[in-house]
């Protein structure tokens, strides 16, 4: 087996953090059985650059990890990756900022992490890069002379042609793209709209899973990431759990507790959750003292105006909702920011009955699986998933739902909460065979499959 080396922005240690990213805690597994170094961003920032390696190994993963300058952090990070990229990704184009700092911040970092990157490669290496920080570093790769075999994973969605030539200098970024030997998204549908753009933007050609544009052909493939399900199901019934649980029975009184986990992003359609919440009290006031919404958000990307603004519309949403609707002895929302351990967040995921989910655009979106994988299988709860996620193409048994709809999510609830036992029981089975079956492992071996040549495709992998 060849040794993997994983290139990503942050290299951060899996495990209780608050402030978990998917791609964390999906990579760490990986990373493990294949014995690669895992290159990035220490997360730390430094007044001047130095390119300064530091290597670790921490719960047999290998680390290589880079400081960043300031700048670097404003242009790269804050700038072009997350007020460019990721909302006109998610098709957010009214809160996408083009500057040119941020391109060339952007390419600049790459340089560095290519620079990092480089000399820990052997000609035998195979190179996984990720995401939409990261997209033009193959191309860099190659510059510096490496003909290993490369690959780019995408784990946020790929937008529409038509959003994406809205970016200044769309086709230069893109190109890029058909440096690596494999691209990699979630679903069907973000890799559909990558053809689309190689075919009208680009001329390119495609065969099958091919797509050649002028002398180069890449391999172009849907590969769903999963959870580390096995190790998801032990942490829901652990005994932190079971403590987190109790706590949270407790202090329900017998209500119906309804949860949402969600990094507190505006593409996670927590204010439309809030306005399905409110929609669900008002017109249905039996509701009302046997509910509870908890909504889990710790903060992200604060530096971002975009979030601080959606922050502040959550804390008014919530504050004025819980006036409107609180009395003495029940508080609607409990709206917290703050992370918890992931045995503790497995607790919570078991005590509720359902799981609200509900993304404007997801890549994938994990905490619908992790919600399924914690459930205890005579007595499930039920989960309300957006069809925006790139989880609803395999959850399909979950109540899907329009998340711009308050009337669809509050109907959602309601079903949800009058489901018989045996209705839930069927649902969550086919939820959880999927979530078990297309786990991180079967995602890691359907793209490094394809990689290295040893999958053809994923069906294959399904099976592997
Ligand atoms: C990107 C794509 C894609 C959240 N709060 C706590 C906590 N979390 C963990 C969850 C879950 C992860 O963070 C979030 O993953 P998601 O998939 O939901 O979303 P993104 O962070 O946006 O991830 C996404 C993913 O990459 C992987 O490809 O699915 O579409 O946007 O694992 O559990 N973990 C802990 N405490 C918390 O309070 N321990």
């Amino acid at each position: 087996m060849s040794r993997l080396i994983v290139i990503s922005n942050r290299v951060k240690r899996p495990g209780t953090g608050a402030e978990q990213g998917g791609l964390a805690v999906a990579l760490s597994s990986a990373l493990r059985e294949s014995r690669g170094i895992w290159v990035g961003w220490s997360g730390e920032t430094t007044e001047r650059f130095t390119g300064q390696i530091a290597f670790n190994e921490d719960s047999g993963v290998k680390t290589a990890t880079i400081d960043l300058e300031e700048q670097d952090v404003d242009e790269y990070y804050n700038g072009y990756a997350n007020k460019t990229l990721w909302p006109l990704f998610h098709f957010r184009i009214d809160l996408a900022e083009y500057a040119r700092d941020f391109e060339g911040g952007y390419n600049r970092v790459n340089e560095r992490f290519a620079d990092t990157a480089s000399p820990l490669i052997e000609p035998e290496d195979v190179v996984w890069v990720h995401d939409y920080h990261m997209i033009p570093l193959g191309q860099m790769l190659r510059d510096r002379g490496h003909k290993n075999r490369i690959g780019f994973f995408l784990h946020i969605p790929w937008p529409p042609t038509r959003l994406l030539v809205s970016l200044p200098h769309h086709s230069v970024l893109v190109e890029t793209l058909f440096a690596y030997d494999v691209v990699g998204f979630h679903t069907e549908e973000w890799l559909e709209s990558f053809r689309h753009y190689a075919e009208r933007e680009m001329g390119g050609t495609v065969s099958g899973d091919f797509i050649t544009v002028g002398n180069r052909t890449i391999q172009a493939v849907a590969c769903p990431i999963g959870i580390d399900t096995q190790e998801f199901v032990a942490a829901s019934n652990s005994e932190e759990a079971a403590i987190m649980r109790e706590q949270v029975d407790v202090s329900m009184q017998g209500r119906s507790l309804i949860v949402g986990v969600d990094r507190l992003d505006y593409s996670k359609g927590l204010e439309e959750r809030f306005n399905g919440y409110a929609r669900l009290l008002k017109d249905n006031p039996e509701c009302h003292r046997n509910v509870v919404l908890l909504q889990i958000a710790p903060p992200s990307r604060g530096e971002v105006e975009s979030y601080q603004e959606i922050r502040a519309t959550l804390d008014s949403l919530a504050g004025r909702l819980n006036g409107e609707y609180s009395d003495v002895d029940w508080t609607p929302i409990r709206y917290v920011n703050q992370g918890y351990p992931r045995d503790r967040l497995a607790g919570v995921y078991r005590a509720a009955r359902i799981g609200l989910v509900t993304p404007l655009r997801d890549g994938m979106n994990l905490v619908a699986k992790e919600y399924v994988a914690a459930q205890d299988p005579e007595d499930p709860g039920v989960l309300v998933l957006s069809r925006f996620a790139g989880a609803a193409l395999q959850l399909k048994d979950a109540l899907l739902i329009n998340p711009y709809s308050p009337e669809e999510m509050a109907d959602a609830i309601l079903k949800a909460l009058a489901m018989p036992l045996e209705e839930r029981k069927r649902r969550w089975r086919k939820m959880m065979d999927s979530v078990e079956q297309q786990d991180v492992i079967w995602w890691r071996t359907c793209f490094t499959g394809r990689l290295t040549g040893e999958v053809l495709n994923p069906a294959e992998a399904e099976t592997a």
